[in-house]
């Protein structure tokens, strides 16, 4: 009688194990928070009433969330072991159970804030496995196999099956933690406040249209443009910078000694080379970093070093005029961007921000490495392969709405967008319609010279269908030329234009 509650106890705790290690695996993937223990952990700290949580980090410390995981661990081997003696008489509710637990997991992972897609995978995997597990363990024995036999296969599968779910439960955790490891270094980085903080950004530099980009890009919404297969995993604890080549004293330095030093916050409009006429490759955004010309005074350059080369964590070379970067212009090692440590798909913990020049030559993520040396010394990664050595950001506008092929009432239309000249600075917008005459946009407030410029111009549509094309001029007078070239080698340039009907 007890033989037979210990073997279904057994299989219970067998089947949560698997569970557990596999979903363990599966958020490896996917990533950490979206593992079911994790995610109902998170869930329950939620739910705890704030007495309960000072009781625990006041008897536990900063221990609370190992004892609060150690804690998950016995009561689900307890709920397994119940459940398992259930399943021996009811295998239907059994397996009911442990399909809860999946089920369970998925509502704690899919309510977290920040959920992704995939966050429920773990939960689900947890439960098919679970289940599956528990089935096999608990079949009836076979009234013709020989005596012994059943219970020898009881306890190989059940142990097997514990022992391969400890082992892919831990390989998961360790994969979590490598796959991971910059986003937890990342959770863990106050940034200080700036020395230098950003000119302030007039009220009429945020146009009010619908559809009109927004002036400040989110994180969330930044383009994304890097050769990485794989996001470069670097941790602020490991990170150093080398600063070397043709300088008089090379220099090394820690992530806490970048920090030390005095940090300027400055907007600063950032733009893919590889960006077509009206595209999306480009974005705003507020970047806190250290004033790269401070450095580079620092370690005395050579007069003869016109390139600065910086390395990133993943072999990427990025080529930058010297003198651009000490011409007194905002140019950066950036370590935070719209008031977060740098994402880490945007480069943490450090990357480079130059005003004026494309991603390419200026923009390294993951930076680990700045050496001195020549142009004709060195050719940096994209050189070879077709594109400029230098690269200035080309003055262009886009509109943003209405857009392309869409279809509008008669009457007034707001036709707006966004124009760049970054370092230079946008004087004029002109916006035509049908090939008539250019009329002037009504511009947003200008922070500063280094960032777009929002656009608008209420036109009076009437029915038909339009051509809308728009043009800029920059502070240096200089007009956006018709001209249509390519985004290789240095930037491609145009009027953009949309058709729009209009009923
Ligand atoms: N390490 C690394 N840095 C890089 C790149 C890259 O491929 N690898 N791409 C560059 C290019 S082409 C651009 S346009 C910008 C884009 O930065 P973002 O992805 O943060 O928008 O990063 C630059 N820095
Ligand atoms: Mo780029």
């Amino acid at each position: 009688m007890t033989h037979r509650y210990l073997r279904a106890a057994g299989a219970g705790i067998a089947a949560a194990a698997a569970a557990v290690g596999v979903s363990e695996l599966a958020a490896a993937f996917v990533r950490p928070e979206s593992a079911p223990v994790a995610a109902i952990g998170a869930a329950a700290i939620q739910l705890t009433p704030a007495a309960v949580k000072d009781f625990a980090v006041g008897t536990f410390g900063t221990n609370d969330k190992t004892a609060l995981l150690v804690g998950i661990y016995l009561v689900l081997a307890l709920a397994a072991a119940g459940v398992g003696v259930l399943a021996g008489r009811y295998r239907r509710v059994g397996a009911l159970c442990v399909a809860g637990f999946g089920v369970l997991g998925v509502a704690a992972a899919v309510t977290r804030p920040d959920a992704g897609m995939l966050d429920p995978l773990p939960s689900v995997l947890a439960g098919a496995v679970g289940v599956g597990v528990l089935l096999v363990l608990l079949r009836p024995p076979s009234e013709l196999s020989p005596a012994g036999y059943e219970r020898r296969r009881f306890l190989w599968l059940a142990g097997g099956s514990v022992v391969a779910a400890a082992g892919v439960g831990y390989g998961g955790r360790a994969l979590q933690h490598s796959r991971f490891a910059a986003a937890r270094s990342r959770a863990d980085m106050a940034i200080p406040r700036p020395a230098s903080p950003a000119p302030a950004v007039p009220a009429g530099t945020e146009l009010d249209v619908p559809g009109l980009s927004p002036w400040r890009t989110s994180n969330s919404s930044f383009y994304r443009i890097d050769t990485a297969l794989t996001i470069p995993q670097v941790t602020a604890d490991d990170w150093t910078l080398r600063i070397h080549g043709r300088v008089a004293h090379p220099l090394t330095l820690s992530y806490r000694q970048l920090l030390d030093r005095p940090l300027l916050e400055r907007d600063i409009t950032l733009c893919c080379v590889s960006n077509p006429v009206g595209g999306p490759y480009i974005g705003n955004a507020r970047w806190v970093g250290v004033r790269l010309a401070d450095l580079l005074r620092e370690v005395g350059v050579d007069d003869a070093a016109d390139q600065l080369v910086s390395r990133s964590a993943d072999g990427m070379t990025i080529g930058t005029p010297t003198k651009t970067v000490l011409d007194g212009r905002d140019a950066m090692l950036a370590v935070a961007m719209n008031g977060e440590p740098l994402p880490v798909k945007h480069g943490f913990p450090v990357r480079m921000v130059v005003p004026g020049l494309y991603g390419y030559v200026s923009a390294c993520k993951w930076l680990v490495d700045l050496e001195l040396t020549t142009f004709a010394d060195y050719d940096a990664y994209w050189v070879p392969r077709g594109y400029s050595a230098r690269a200035p950001v080309k003055t262009e506008s886009r509109i943003d709405t209405p857009r392309d092929g869409t279809s509008k009432a008669a009457g007034r239309v707001q036709v707006a967008g966004v124009a760049w000249a970054q370092h230079t600075g946008i004087a004029r917008v002109e916006v035509q319609v049908d090939d008539g005459a250019w009329h002037d946009a009504r511009l947003g407030d200008e922070p500063t010279a280094d960032t777009w410029r929002q656009w608008v111009y209420g036109w009076d549509a009437s029915p038909g269908t339009h051509v809308l094309r728009v043009r800029a001029t920059d502070r240096s007078g200089y007009r956006q030329t018709s001209d249509e070239v390519g985004e290789v080698p240095n930037g491609a340039t145009g009027w953009h234009q949309v058709t729009v009907t209009i009923h």
